[in-house]
């Protein structure tokens, strides 16, 4: 049925590469899985490319995996809108673009994918309907979620059975290292992806991870931390930059049990294979933070902070909803430690009370929190986002159908 279907996604980049990430990987997953013709609209094809380095700049229209992609400039050009469209984060549709919608005698089903949070108000607000004030439009709501009454997460059909393989073959996992150039961990190393933003608890984990008695290998992607990374070696004199704290991939920075390399930033398809790769996964915004909880394995969030701090909040919803079943000790080492992460650094916050101590808390119940993250996410697996969209779109459509509306 949806092989007719056609999907204009519209995707404004506020910053870094959340949203681009999530609508990139939503337009692959429909065109891939479920033959939907996807049209995806991006302001900012310098940032796409980091994803997807096949994406050329220069071109205002290309094709790339299935998927037609095409520059959205200022002056938007005519084109026949889709049968659903799919504004990303409430991103402003073109106002051209809204008047054609209009004209259509079947109007397309037009979507606000919102973002992701695991607030209580979610469910409530999941298919919500907004008519549009002067058209006869209506635009819903489509929360993404963790619970049965919200839209669920991207989750490509195959990926846990690719990860289970992947994490299964050794050679696989050994031409994963070659491929980077680097060596595997050695099997008493603790091994740990690292992708947040600036952070004041960082250098603090650092240190601890320096000083602690286990051996630790810690991946820095390239990006927001890494000049943080690079200041806290280059203060104690280790980074060989002269002062410079500088850093770039295949850099190597050792002090006592801690070893730091820094990544090239991977493709969007190979980040994956980072974090099944790793012991534990650190991450970030929204995207990487459900491709972690996907991997099956322990990991630590770094929220995207908010100038009114709402993103506490949200941060504390989700650490209640994750720990609901997890042995109240793990639970309380797993909120002391992601506080720690995502405090402001103040003197009296909650990063002052150490990422160093409650790192070695968390870690100390390293058997449950592995067992916890993979029922998770099997848990987690029963609800896809995409399938709950087409869902939503066919109950929408046929009630739009001028020939039952006649
Ligand atoms: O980049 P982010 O900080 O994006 C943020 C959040 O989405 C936030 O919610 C949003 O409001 C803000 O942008 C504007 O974090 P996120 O969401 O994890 O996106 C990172 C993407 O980058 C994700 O798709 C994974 C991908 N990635 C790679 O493809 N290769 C890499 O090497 C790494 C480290 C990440």
């Amino acid at each position: 049925m949806n092989k007719a279907v056609s999907c204009d996604i519209f995707c404004a980049v506020v910053d870094n590469y959340g949203d681009i990430g999530v609508c990139w990987r939503l337009a692959r997953q429909l065109a891939h899985e479920h033959g939907v013709a996807v049209r995806l609209w991006v302001d900012d094809l310098a940032s796409f490319r980091r994803l997807c380095p096949e994406v050329d700049v220069q071109l205002a229209r290309q094709h790339c995996r299935g998927v037609e992609i095409r520059r959205w400039a200022v002056s938007f050009p005519d084109a026949s809108p889709a049968d659903l469209v799919i504004e990303a984060f409430a991103c402003e549709l073109p106002e051209r673009y809204v008047a054609a919608m209009a004209a259509r005698e079947h109007k397309p089903v037009w979507i606000n994918l919102e973002y992701l949070s695991a607030e209580d108000w979610v469910e409530g607000c999941h298919k919500l309907p907004s008519p549009h004030p002067r058209l006869p439009l209506v635009k819903y709501f489509f929360f993404p979620g963790f619970t049965p009454k919200t839209g669920g997460l991207l989750l490509e059909r195959d990926l846990l059975a690719r990860r289970d393989a992947f994490q299964r073959d050794s050679q696989a996992v050994a031409a994963w290292w070659r491929a980077l150039a680097m060596s595997p961990p050695r099997p008493e190393e603790t091994c740990v992806s690292l992708f947040c933003y600036e952070n004041p608890a960082l250098p603090e984990l650092l240190a601890g991870w320096a000083t602690g008695s286990a051996p630790m290998l810690c991946l820095v992607p390239e990006g927001r931390a890494l000049p943080q990374v690079a200041a806290f070696f280059d203060a104690l004199g280790d980074s060989g930059q002269g002062g410079s704290a500088q850093a770039r991939p295949g850099d190597v920075f050792r002090r006592g049990s801690l070893e730091v390399r820094v990544l090239p930033f991977v493709e969007q398809e190979r980040y994956d294979e980072l974090l099944w790769a790793c012991d534990i996964n650190f991450v970030r915004g929204e995207d990487s933070c459900v491709r972690a909880q996907w991997a099956g394995k322990p990991f630590v969030w770094h929220i995207y902070p908010q100038h009114d701090g709402v993103h506490m909040q949200k941060l504390r919803a989700f650490m209640a909803l994750y720990c609901a079943a997890m042995p109240p000790d793990a639970a309380q080492a797993l909120h002391g430690l992601w506080e720690a992460w995502n405090g402001d650094g103040n003197s009296g916050s909650a990063a002052s009370t150490g990422s160093g101590q409650t790192w070695n808390d968390f870690w100390g119940h390293r058997s449950i929190l592995v067992q916890y993250a993979h029922d998770w996410a099997q848990e987690l697996s029963v609800n896809s986002l995409a399938l709950n969209l087409l869902d939503f779109f066919s109950s929408i459509d046929r009630m739009r159908d001028p020939k039952i509306l006649a």
